[in-house]
């Protein structure tokens, strides 16, 4: 695993004895749809203990593959992985079900549908009982979401990276789970500072263990360009090298071979990867490295401070659609996932008859290659495909766009900067983060409702919820996940969980769980004066 996870428990070191603290069975976030423990039956991992992978299915026996190395390094033991025999059970809906509905004892599972088998591919049914555990999904992304649960109801040590001395017990009972929304994502600015591929990486490792499922990389911006493009090579070598990004101290740039390893790893971890080319404002690098992009064509100078606003492509210009045509082409052959996000903020530098042309041309071009397009809620000023997928950002309570788009059938991802905002400071003394949608600190980020948010979004249009981080003010993966990390997992679980669970009190006592885990996995996060922090 790459970076920086072994940082503060140095191999080998032994972790305090709380690390060992039997977990609830619903002490897990996001809070799984319906727990019914049974104290009576709990089981212990123990030296011998074998994972059975679903037979013939690669998907499922690679989750095994993941489970047993996430919990080789504290246990200690082999953990061998096959489809024969061993306690431990990864199975897909139709794995062996003797009654035909998955159930031995045919006991209801609390969720309509019939088959007793949650919908939908990120489902799972988990049981726990002193002979072994067995997960049922109807896919592999649901055996991934359970072994999340799994790691999360082992003691805090089991995120040690070496040997740890104790008793591997997961508590006895039934979980039943999906998730409320399809989308739960996490946005990182590549543009105002370059995150190197082994960084992305160790941070979607982080993600996912919150059931995050979507990664949406902000590849350009007027700081910087940070994906290389077939046929125009400027816009990597000048405005991905030295001197890139926010006080020209975030340069770098993801070659196609490395992009294309990091959509791997990351499809392999059940993230999608959403790109987005931020258009027709926050152009500037672009321009730099093609002064023909700018409607006089004269050269632009090199940017790196933060103001916002003030780039355009022009939509009058035929080379510009050629241009687009071109990034548009190759980051959909690039991208196996369904979404290109094509920006559409803060395009001040633009007349609102220009945005609508060229939003109108460009729309018919994602189309062309295959894709859904997301756009940040400016976009909903143009008529929209209802395949189109707006993101709200704002902190206003209204938007009449966003409505008009919902009503005409599109769904939402709601991402409110007063709310989501991973880049807002947590407090006043802060050091990192900007604070121009307000200070964000847990209760804040866990205290709203998608579906309550925007008049004319309900439930039925919401696909999800995203939390962006901007990287203006940050330097290093440090940074990224102390403005990260404890407020993505109050995101994450308003995402996930029925809304029927949402509860700040529960929330905040197994949060304060994670300060061991993450201690453990060297994960840096700001120890936010809400929550009752765990030694
Ligand atoms: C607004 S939110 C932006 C970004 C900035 C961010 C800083 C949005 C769609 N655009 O350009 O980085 O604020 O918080």
């Amino acid at each position: 695993m790459p970076t920086d996870r072994r940082s503060k428990n140095p191999e080998g070191a032994a972790v305090s004895e709380p690390a060992f603290q039997r977990r609830g069975l619903g002490d897990v976030i996001p809070v799984p749809a319906d727990v019914r423990p049974d104290p009576a039956a709990d089981f212990t991992i123990g030296e011998g203990t074998a994972i059975r992978t679903a037979p013939g299915s690669a998907a499922a026996r690679r989750v095994g593959e993941h489970l047993a190395a996430l919990l080789r390094p504290a246990t200690g033991y082999a953990l061998p992985v096959g489809e024969e025999t061993g306690a431990i059970a990864l199975l897909l809906d139709g794995d062996g079900r003797a009654d035909g509905n998955g159930y031995a004892d045919g006991d209801p599972d609390g969720f309509a549908g019939g088959d007793g088998f949650p919908d939908g591919d990120e489902g799972y049914r988990l049981e726990i009982s002193a002979a072994g555990v067995t997960v049922r999904a109807a896919a592999p992304a649901g055996l991934f979401a359970a072994v999340q649960t799994l790691r999360q109801l082992l003691p805090a040590a089991i995120d040690a990276p070496g040997p740890q001395p104790g008793d591997w017990v997961l508590p006895g009972g039934r979980i039943v789970d999906r998730p409320r929304f399809a989308y739960r994502g996490v946005m990182l600015d590549l543009a105002r500072h370059f995150f190197t591929a082994d960084e992305i990486k160790s941070y979607i490792d982080s993600l996912v263990q919150f059931k995050i499922n979507h990664l949406h990389l902000h590849l350009t911006d007027d700081q910087g360009w940070r994906l290389e493009i077939d046929g125009w090579p400027r816009l990597t070598e000048v405005s991905g090298g030295a001197g890139t990004g926010v006080d020209g101290a975030g340069p770098g740039y993801l070659t196609r071979a490395g992009y294309t390893d990091l959509v791997a790893y990351a499809a392999e971890r059940f993230v999608t990867i959403v790109p987005e080319i931020d258009m027709p404002g926050h152009v500037n690098a672009a321009q730099v490295a093609y002064p023909e992009l700018t409607a006089d064509g004269v050269a632009v100078a090199v940017r790196t401070d933060i103001e916002v606003g003030y780039s355009s492509l022009a939509a009058g210009k035929e080379e510009t659609y050629a241009f687009i045509e071109d990034v548009v082409r190759e980051v959909a052959a690039l991208t196996p996932g369904p979404y290109l996000h094509i920006g559409g903020d803060e395009a001040q530098a633009t007349t609102a008859d220009d945005y609508r042309t060229f939003i109108q041309r460009v729309l018919p071009l994602v189309a062309k290659y295959g894709k859904r397009v997301v756009g940040w809620h400016e976009m909903t000023g143009v008529e929209l495909p209802e395949t189109a997928v707006p993101q709200f950002w704002a902190v206003a309570a209204t938007d009449e766009g966003t409505a008009r788009a919902a009503a005409n059938g599109s769904k939402v991802i709601m991402s409110p900067a007063d709310r989501a905002y991973l880049d807002m400071k947590y407090t006043a003394a802060s050091p990192l983060g900007l604070d121009w949608a307000g200070l964000i600190d847990v209760e804040q980020a866990y205290g709203w409702d998608p579906a309550d948010r925007l008049p004319g979004v309900g439930e039925e249009h919401v696909l999800g919820v995203e939390a962006p981080l901007w990287s203006e003010t940050l330097r290093s993966l440090a940074d990224v996940r102390t403005m990260t990390f404890p407020r993505l997992p109050a995101v994450a679980e308003i995402g996930w969980s029925p809304r029927a669970t949402h509860d700040w009190q529960s929330f905040r006592h197994r949060l304060a769980a994670f300060a061991p885990r993450w201690r453990n996995q060297g994960i840096a996060f700001h120890p936010s004066s809400e929550i009752p922090w765990a030694e």
